[in-house]
């Protein structure tokens, strides 16, 4: 079984395209036994504490997937003890993962002229770009600029895997899915 682990920014989609990921790809299950580390953090206070991850089987009931959200990694260190452990798992979720699904905002990225990723982004790239499968999600593709916003990221890293999906229509993740069947093949 592999772990595709999902890494962004803050507010970027993480936890809604893993949930919409994990009832597209169906049979799935919420694990939390396995990975106690991030138990005070499911009971934080700010929303914004690691999820569990989710495991996915086959039609025989054999898992072959498991969906892991993090906790959004941030520019700054932050005050709270528990958002900076979540940071911290965050990072080591990030440099063991099989799959690496590094989410963007389309439409952040559509509508701000000139264009740049931020430095953290690059860094999350760099980790990434040292897994198996490292693949770029531009998110929120429905929304307004968000198509320029996929041809900005698209240019600025035209050697990478990129999927533009939109949840509130599905876009994109028959492309993930397809790619997961690929990759996390048992
Ligand atoms: N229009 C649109 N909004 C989205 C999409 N994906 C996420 N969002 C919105 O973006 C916001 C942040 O999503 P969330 O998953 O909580 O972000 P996280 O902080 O990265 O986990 C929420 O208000 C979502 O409804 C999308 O595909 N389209
Ligand atoms: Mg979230």
């Amino acid at each position: 079984m592999r772990d595709a682990v999902v890494v962004g920014r803050p507010r970027v989609g993480k936890t809604r395209f893993v949930e919409a990921l994990s009832s597209y790809l169906g049979r799935v299950e919420t694990s939390s036994a396995s990975l106690p580390v991030e138990d005070p953090l499911r009971r934080g206070r700010r929303g914004d504490g690691v999820l569990s991850p989710v495991t996915v089987r086959d039609r025989r009931g054999r898992p072959w997937l498991r969906l892991v959200d993090t906790a959004a990694l941030r520019d700054e260190i932050p005050d709270h003890a528990e958002t900076r452990r979540a940071m911290a798992v965050s990072l080591a979720r990030l440099q063991e993962a099989a799959i690496v699904f590094h989410l963007l905002d389309a439409a952040q990225a559509g509508r701000l002229s000139g264009y740049r990723p931020p430095l953290l982004d690059l860094e999350m790239r760099a980790y990434g770009l040292t897994r198996p499968l490292y693949v770029i999600i531009a998110t929120k593709s429905d929304m307004p600029a968000a198509a320029e916003g996929v041809r900005r990221i698209r240019t600025r890293f035209p050697e990478d895997l990129l999927i533009a999906v939109s949840l509130p229509n599905r876009r994109g993740l028959r492309e993930v899915r397809r790619l997961l069947l690929v990759h996390a093949a048992r």
